[in-house]
Parts: C-alpha cells; sequence; structure tokens
C-alpha cells in the first residue's frame, strides 16, 4: 500500500513536471518570436536635385515594414519658408524646371487635397518647413503605398517634386504650389 501510494505520487510529480516544461517551452518560443523586431522589406529612395535655379539637394527614403511604408524626406540649401513636396507621375527630372515629372501622382483619381483628410491624392504628402539654416524636413508613414510590386500604388518610377511656395489644400489639381524647385526620381533598392 505504502510503496504503491509512492509510485503513484512520482508519476503525478513526473506529469508536473512534463507540463511544466511543456509550458516554459512554448513560452520561450512565443517570446523568442514576438522579440525579433519586423526586418525592413523594401528600401526606395530618390537623390532631390535642383531644379527651376535653385540650389537645393536632398533625399526621400521609402522604408517597409510589413505593410506599413515610412517616408522621410530631408533637404538642404532651401530657401526659408513652407514648401509643398509631392510625388509627381513621372521619375523624369530631365526638365530644368521639373515639368517633365509630370501631374501629380494620382492612382485613384480623385480631387487634390490634404494627406489624410477627405479626398487627396496618393501623390499629395504635404507642406515642409524649412528654416533660417536652409533644411527642412517631413515624415509620413502610409499602408496606402506599394513599393516595387509594379501595381497603381507602387511608388517606385514616380518622382519627388519640392515646389517653391506652400500648398494651400484646395486649389486644382495641384495646391497652387507655384514652381518646382526640386526633383528627384524613386528608384527601388536592392
Ligand atoms: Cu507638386
Ligand atoms: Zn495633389
Amino acid at each position: 500500500m505504502k510503496k504503491s501510494f509512492v509510485c503513484s505520487g512520482i508519476k503525478t510529480l513526473s506529469l508536473l513536471m512534463l507540463i511544466g516544461v511543456s509550458i516554459a517551452l512554448i513560452s520561450c518560443a512565443l517570446i523568442r518570436e514576438a522579440g525579433i523586431p519586423p526586418t525592413p522589406s523594401k528600401q526606395a529612395t530618390a537623390g532631390i536635385g535642383p531644379a527651376s535655379g535653385s540650389d537645393l539637394s536632398g533625399t526621400a527614403i521609402f522604408t517597409q515594414n510589413g505593410d506599413t511604408i515610412t517616408l522621410v524626406i530631408e533637404v538642404q540649401d532651401a530657401s526659408p519658408g513652407i514648401h509643398a513636396v509631392h510625388i509627381h507621375e513621372k521619375g523624369d527630372c530631365s526638365a530644368p524646371d521639373g515639368t517633365s515629372a509630370g501631374g501629380h501622382w494620382n492612382p485613384t483619381q480623385v480631387a487634390h487635397g490634404k494627406w489624410g483628410e477627405g479626398e487627396f491624392h496618393l501623390g499629395d504628402i504635404g507642406n515642409m518647413i524649412v528654416g533660417e539654416e536652409g533644411t527642412g524636413r517631413i515624415e509620413l508613414t502610409t499602408n496606402l503605398w506599394e513599393i516595387g510590386t509594379g501595381s497603381d500604388i507602387d511608388i517606385v518610377g514616380r518622382g519627388i517634386i519640392v515646389h517653391a511656395g506652400a500648398d494651400d489644400f484646395t486649389s486644382q489639381p495641384s495646391g497652387a504650389a507655384g514652381a518646382r524647385i526640386g526633383c528627384g526620381a524613386i528608384e527601388s533598392d536592392h
């Protein structure tokens, strides 16, 4: 009687230990999975050069994580003030005034507007403030674009345009932002 009681105790203890070890192993696996930061799956960049006689230069970097793309645009040697920034149809900066980049990139065929409010072009990035030192930065995170998929909402092959003036977000078709003082073609990084 005593022996079998001890044996059943050991059996129960073994079972509990097995369950405990299993829980610990599963927990470790789950923690490890959750702890891995998502690696950037795709990136695209545009080197922004001067247009319409400006001295402006800069970069636009698109980085994708999962379904989300973060765009960071930085410019130097720009005139102080508010400058509209858009994605235009074509990654063609061959014209000195940047007009070769075409109109606003508008794959969803809606009215020009302000990003995130009502109707807006997928290229309507917004206004960038440039300080006295001539530098400006604008950041945007979205799941409305794709990188390198060849779809209608793929930003690769499009153009980044920086304007002389501010976007009023209402004038059609492009916000009355004035001359094009910066231009860059968006290219996929491999
Ligand atoms: Cu524009
Ligand atoms: Zn627009």
